[in-house]
């Protein structure tokens, strides 16, 4: 067992993925039938967090990835205590693919599916939120900062409060939070509320986020709000922006390094040497607005105002939560569309999409950043996007063109991009138009502007914001 921290992150998810025992390298844990092998999963807030954590002896709760009624026991991982939390079969199909993945996330996205209400997920979204909550109580040592992390584990901070009333708790939403008359469609909608009111701190991607938080807490619970801090139970609590971003220098040296670059030029070639690559990277998810996108590529192509082989798009869709329903419909209705517009425009051996439902490393990402001239991020609703930060950052070349939505958070820092309304499909050809014809010059001013704000503004400065903020809370 690791001694208390002082500092302690809560998420869904630990940052370690198991890999089979026979693989080298890796983190042995246990002897036997019970030994297994850990690797440290890249990811932006490991990568921000990484430094506080090894430097006060943090410890990361989560979930280690396999179900169970057991969870492995806690180890140490390049110098983070990892301490895993069980999820049962049951707690993943009720609490994340129901409550969190089925009810919060298409409400908290606009509706733009609509969301599932049933009973016995918010019951183990309540059962696992305790869960997570006493593992932090555990493990946190005497007045120890807690930073708890979105969406599904949104009564943790009310539940630890509870617990360690000495604790300073922060809270971060990845996602959006949505608009009063949104929330209150939520059955459990005081709780969800009083549970983030249980922190000192609720962070979120973008200020109108907070806004909604400050009015929402008055209007369902009467609290009043001066400025931007609550005054709830005899306490504050703060709500403040905080835009997150990505391990800027991590893309820079991948775009930089000359196995990227080589892999980049071979897959212009692979793709025919065309004259304009557009890209799309993101989960396979109903909020990313792949179908638009696909859509407008092939209005473009009937219109002949793109054509093939001249132009080809790639979309690379990462599966994901797929034994959710919306998910497998929209698998199947981005493939539909991808077929449809391959059956009418492409020719043998020259496809006008190429669909890609698979995961790749970070190496491969970035060499599609690059052979990319145009970059499609056209979300209909999204807390940040960091695929439009990391295009932007792997293009050292200052060559290339972002088509962003103004619905993705990262909209409202990344102002020269070709910005769309995704809903309206004539605005997002219009965007795409504008980013293929837009002269070198223009363009390189574009991204060269965007660059240098995101190396101000990076995922180490986003922690670093918040952990101060946190720690000047009274
Ligand atoms: P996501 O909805 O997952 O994140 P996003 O911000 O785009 O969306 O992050 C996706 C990450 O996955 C990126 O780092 C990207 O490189 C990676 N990725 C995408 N496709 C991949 C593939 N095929 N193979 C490997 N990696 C791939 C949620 C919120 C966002 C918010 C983030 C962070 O929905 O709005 O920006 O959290 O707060």
């Amino acid at each position: 067992m690791v001694d208390r921290s002082p500092f302690v992150v809560v998420a869904n998810r630990l940052p370690v993925d198991e890999i089979p025992n026979d693989t080298p390298g890796g983190r042995v844990t246990g002897t036997g039938d019970q030994q297994r092998r850990w690797r440290r999963s890249p990811g932006g807030l490991v990568t921000a967090l990484h430094p506080v954590l090894v430097e006060h002896h943090g410890t990361w709760i989560g979930w280690a990835g396999t179900p169970g009624d057991v969870a492995p026991e806690p180890f140490e991982l390049d110098g983070i205590n990892i301490h895993p939390v069980p999820l049962s079969e049951d707690d993943l199909e009720r609490y994340y693919e129901g409550q969190s993945n089925a009810t919060i996330w298409p409400l908290y996205h606009d509706n733009v599916e609509p969301p599932v209400f049933r009973r016995r997920w918010r019951e183990a979204y309540r059962v696992v939120n305790r869960r997570y909550a006493e593992a932090a109580a555990a493990v946190a040592a005497p007045g120890a900062t807690v930073w708890v992390q979105d969406y599904q584990l949104q009564l943790v901070p009310a539940m630890l409060r509870e617990l360690r009333p000495d604790l300073k708790i922060g809270f971060f939403l990845h996602i959006p939070f949505p608009p009063i008359e949104l929330f209150m469609q939520l059955p459990q909608r005081a709780e969800v509320l009083r549970g983030l009111l249980g922190a000192d701190l609720v962070g979120f991607q973008q200020r109108l986020a907070a806004q909604n938080f400050l009015r929402l807490a008055k209007h369902l619970l009467g609290t009043p709000y001066h400025g931007n801090v609550i005054e709830y139970e005899g306490r504050q609590v703060k709500a403040d922006a905080f835009p997150i971003s990505i391990d800027v220098g991590e893309m820079e040296r991948l775009a930089d390094n000359p196995l990227v670059r080589e892999r980049a030029k071979q897959i212009r070639a692979e793709l025919g040497d065309p004259k304009t690559v557009i890209l799309g990277v993101d989960r396979l998810d109903y909020t990313k607005g792949i179908e638009h996108r696909l859509k407008a590529f092939r209005e473009l192509l009937a219109a002949g105002k793109l054509t093939v082989p001249e132009s080809v798009m790639v979309q690379v869709a990462t599966p994901s939560r797929e034994r959710v329903e919306h998910y497998q419909a929209l698998r199947i209705k981005v493939e539909r569309e991808v077929g449809r517009i391959n059956g009418d425009f492409g020719r043998v051996g020259v496809p006008a999409v190429h669909y890609l439902h698979q995961s790749y490393s970070r190496s491969e990402l970035a060499a599609l950043y690059c052979a990319a001239d145009v970059m499609m991020v056209t979300p209909l609703r999204d807390g940040m996007n960091l695929v439009a930060k990391e295009y932007v950052a792997a293009r050292l070349d200052h060559g290339g063109a972002l088509v962003l939505s103004e619905f993705a958070g990262a909209a409202g820092e990344m102002r020269q991009a070709f910005l769309c309304n995704p809903h309206d499909l004539d605005a997002v050809k219009d965007a795409l138009m504008r980013a293929v014809t837009v002269d070198q010059h223009e363009a390189r001013r574009r991204i060269g502007v965007m660059q240098r704000h995101l190396r101000r503004h990076d995922v180490a400065r986003w922690a670093s914001d918040f952990l101060t903020e946190l720690g000047a809370t009274s």
